[in-house]
């Protein structure tokens, strides 16, 4: 459903209800009640939702999950379909490079149980975000980055490859001749996949995967696989991801915001619009840059907002794999 006719009905149909703040304990003072306005109509389990208009990606994920897959399983095949499309040019193979043309790439993953795994600034491996799984299920750590990543990514039985496609070579040949350096909103920034998954039982995993900004300094790390900014899941509440220019989104840790706005009785789509203005109101030049976020809660109820227009977003629910531009900021 569109966000605006969802907003519509949850606003003709909105009953008060009463929510519990925490659990009482013998001993500590009455938890704290609040009232939360809540659409009396709940959109239904289970949803898949991702940054950018990429519905092969969410379709594979909403297949897994109606083939028994984890919720965390889903996000990774999912996210796998465009980091093997070598015409997307911001995830995986085919990803714009560095400014020395080298693909670098950052992914994550965190689960129900609160675990994550990330690899960052690894070369050569197609599906970072399946490796980031590996990293959180089969080492000590949580975070593996460049040559240690690649070197443990292929122990784990992954194939080197070259992803710097032909397509993307010129493309850095021709940045080259002016080598000026700017994040183009909705251009440069506009695939890197951030998908959360709630399954129909209400578990929630997701994951994001990205190449980072084109042209980047070599070694520069974005928040796509930095836990609380590009991504954040907290079972018991929601999960939010990200999009956009990853320095921002790191200075407000916008996903770990977000999932603490909905604890606090936000629905995705308030938190989502109060992380941005976070990002306004502490950035004069936010007309030059544009990040969008997205979450989903517990319920199953979807929000996004960006700064600028242009920002997509694409939900797989009630059968309907829909992409929408959301609503936004800046609207001059
Ligand atoms: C980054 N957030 O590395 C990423 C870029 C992005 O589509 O979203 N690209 O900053």
């Amino acid at each position: 459903m569109k966000r605006r006719n969802f907003l519509q009905k949850a606003a003709l149909g909105t009953v008060g209800i009463t929510a519990l703040g925490a659990t009482a304990s013998p001993g500590l003072s009455a938890p704290k009640r609040e009232t939360i306005e809540e659409p009396t109509t709940s959109p239904s389990l289970p949803v898949v939702i991702a940054t950018w208009d990429v519905k092969g990606a969410t379709k594979k994920a909403w297949q897994s999950l109606q083939e028994g897959s984890s919720a965390l399983d889903a996000v990774i095949a999912g996210c796998g379909v465009e980091e093997a499309n070598a015409e997307g040019q911001s995830v995986g193979i085919g990803g714009l490079p560095d400014r020395e043309g080298r693909v670098t790439l950052d992914a994550c993953v965190m689960n129900e149980k609160g675990d994550y795994g990330a690899v960052l600034c690894m070369q050569n491996i197609m599906h970072p975000i399946a490796v980031a799984k590996k990293v959180m299920e089969d080492t000590p750590h949580v975070i593996l980055a460049g040559i240690g990543a690649e070197e443990f990514a292929v122990s784990q039985g992954f194939k080197r490859e070259n992803l710097l496609t032909e397509q993307s070579k010129i493309a850095w040949e021709n940045w080259k001749k002016t080598a000026q350096y700017k994040p183009i909103i909705n251009i440069e920034n506009h695939d890197t996949i951030g998908m959360l998954a709630v399954d129909k039982n209400g578990i929630i995993s997701g994951g994001c995967t990205t190449s980072g900004l084109a042209y980047k300094m070599a070694g520069r790390v974005g928040d796509s696989a930095i836990v609380g900014s590009g991504l954040f899941v907290d079972n018991e509440i929601g999960a939010a991801t990200a999009t956009g220019l990853g320095e921002e989104v790191l200075k407000t840790v916008g996903s770990y915001l977000i999932v603490e706005l909905m604890r606090q009785g936000k629905s995705p789509q308030q938190a989502c619009e109060q992380a941005i203005l976070r990002i306004i109101e502490k950035t004069p030049n936010f007309e030059d840059f544009q990040v969008g976020y997205i979450a989903v809660n517990k319920k199953g109820e979807t929000g996004a907002y960006s700064i600028h227009e242009g920002f997509v977003t694409t939900t797989y629910q009630d059968e309907k794999n829909t992409a929408i531009t959301p609503d936004f900021y800046n609207k001059k």
